[in-house]
């Protein structure tokens, strides 16, 4: 059958291309902010000057070998040649069949033979450039060395020698190398932030390692290059380069405590979202804690999917410093994070939150409008002092507040700080999501050999992975408590004391 040239299949075969020649060529605008062009720092420079070369040596080749061919399809056509002053044509001679031509065969192995090794001194130095940052003698530009942890679907950043921990957005000083350790805490995920430097690999059990740096201050795109599951598109992260005077000055924030918060807020995040979410890393010895309980709360899920409460999470501290949640996804603003609190999946879908958390099963927070906005202002108040703005006013209400008894105290402590939400106090001794504290002074006499029921309570509300109780869960009751002042701890026992008949 004859084919039209144009005919309307081919028509739309040929727009299905150029429209997809266009996207793909759209990743190539250097200005996009995750093109692998318009690189920074020695690293990206390095990378992209190797990717140029090459283009433009393919170019050369593609050019060269094109041309011969196109030249040969139209001289070498076969032909009819006319008779002139009959109409008679006679077809073309087949042309004079040869068999190799050790010239030429030596000449088109040579060539790339030269091409490949003029390729090959380059890029085995920029691997051994881009391996291993340069040893300085300075101090000051000796390597920040920084882990990256890749969990599904967002990115751990540990500061070892600093000791802090954040997660989702990577702060670095400009003008110093940074040497990453990467690490993945469940399947292959990759690193890569294309105006910094290429992609690398997380692999479990196999730690890689890359270095980055950034010469100019600015924030640059990054995402997870393998496919790691439902929500590996969704997988972002940024790196916001810092001039060192600002680097440290958010080392030095995120060392501060924020303002005490005296909302609702607090005490609804204790009980519903800290058994997977950490807000303290400002304290002392937080770094080695935040590390472990990541481990506990992924083998508490691992090893059973169905019946973990809690899971590795990514650290809140001082979440309201960020401007990213759901792992680079969305802006960070009121708005968005409290649609991401009622409902994560309406903005990443299958997220481990919505999966695992009680207060989601799958499904919309089993939470009151209201109680998602104390919690968004709870999270919103997460910043150093001097950033940090709305709750001041809550904190002078909390300091200014008088008590007439340590149990009338300790009664709003219980609440304020979420244990309510966790523990009934009624007589049937309810369980929510710890036990029931009826009663819970006479039984503490003698629970453990050798503590007065005083101490007992306060290692239990201190330390409360010291005595589990038996048939609960480890590392679910927040581990915040540790440096409540003394006063307040005697206010909770003097609170916790009421809660019997007697
Ligand atoms: C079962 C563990 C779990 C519980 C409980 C939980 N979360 Fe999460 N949360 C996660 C995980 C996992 C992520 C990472 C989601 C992702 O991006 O894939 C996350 C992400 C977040 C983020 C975004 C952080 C970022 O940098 O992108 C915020 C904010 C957050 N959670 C707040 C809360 C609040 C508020 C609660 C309680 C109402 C809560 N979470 C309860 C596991 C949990
Ligand atoms: C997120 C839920 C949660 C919150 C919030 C919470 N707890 Fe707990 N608590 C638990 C769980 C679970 C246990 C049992 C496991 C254990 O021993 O750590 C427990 C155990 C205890 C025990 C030991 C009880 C016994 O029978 O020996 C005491 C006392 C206690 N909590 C007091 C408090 C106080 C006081 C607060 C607030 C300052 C508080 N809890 C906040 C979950 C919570
Ligand atoms: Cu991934």
């Amino acid at each position: 059958m004859h084919q039209k040239i144009f005919s309307k299949s081919r028509i739309k075969i040929f727009i299905g291309f150029t429209g997809l020649f266009f996207l793909i060529l759209n990743g190539c605008f250097p200005h996009h902010p995750q093109s692998t062009f318009n690189t920074q720092g020695p690293v990206g420079l390095e990378q992209e000057r190797l990717f140029i070369l090459m283009f433009w040596l393919a170019i050369a080749v593609f050019a060269i070998v094109q041309s011969v061919l196109i030249y040969v399809l139209i001289n070498f056509k076969r032909r009819e040649y006319p008779i002139p002053g009959t109409d008679i044509r006679i077809p073309d001679v087949p042309p004079k069949q040869v068999h190799g031509n050790t010239k030429l065969e030596i000449i088109w192995t040579i060539i790339p033979v030269f091409l490949l090794a003029a390729i090959a001194v380059p890029t085995v130095q920029a691997i051994y450039s881009t391996a291993k940052p340069p040893i300085s003698e300075n101090v000051f530009e000796q390597p920040l060395e920084i882990e990256v942890v890749g969990h599904q679907w967002w990115f751990e950043f540990r500061y070892i020698d600093e000791g802090i921990v954040t997660a989702n957005e990577l702060y670095i000083p400009t003008g110093r190398p940074v040497n990453i350790q990467l690490k993945s805490q469940d399947v292959i995920h990759s690193f890569w932030i294309p105006k910094l430097a290429g992609k690398v690999d997380l692999v479990p059990n196999n730690n890689n390692s890359m270095w980055i740096q950034a010469d100019t201050p600015g924030d640059y795109s990054g995402q997870c290059a393998e496919f790691c599951g439902i929500a590996h598109g969704r997988m972002r992260f940024r790196v916001h380069a810092e001039t060192p005077e600002n680097f440290d000055k958010w080392l030095e924030s995120m060392r501060t405590p924020p303002v005490p918060f005296a909302g609702e807020g607090y005490g609804l995040f204790l009980a519903n979202c800290s058994m997977c979410h950490t807000i303290d890393s400002y304290t002392s010895g937080s770094y080695e804690r935040e590390v472990k309980i990541q481990d506990e709360r992924w083998s508490d899920w691992y090893s059973d999917p169905e019946g973990a409460v809690r899971v590795s999470a990514p650290n809140l501290t001082h979440l309201a410093m960020r401007t990213t949640i759901g792992s680079g996804e969305q802006e960070l603003n009121r708005e968005n994070l409290i649609k991401w609190i009622e409902d994560p999946s309406y903005f990443k879908e299958g997220t481990r939150m919505q999966e695992v958390a009680q207060l989601y099963e799958g499904k919309k927070a089993k939470l009151s409008g209201s109680e998602i906005e104390a919690i968004t202002d709870y999270l919103l108040s997460l910043a150093p002092p001097q950033l940090e703005s709305s709750s001041t006013q809550l904190e002078t209400e909390l300091v200014s507040k008088e008590w007439d008894s340590p149990e009338e105290q300790g009664e709003y402590l219980f609440t304020s700080y979420g244990c309510a939400s966790c523990h009934s106090i009624d007589e049937d001794e309810t369980k929510i999501i710890g036990p029931g504290l009826w009663d819970i002074y006479e039984k503490s006499v003698s629970k453990v050999e050798g503590l007065s029921a005083e101490e007992y309570l306060e290692q239990s509300i201190r330390y409360p992975n010291e005595y589990i109780v038996e048939e609960y869960p480890e590392g679910v009751m927040p581990l915040i408590f540790e440096n409540l002042p003394a006063e307040e701890i005697e206010s909770l026992i003097a609170y916790l004391k009421t809660l019997s008949k007697k």
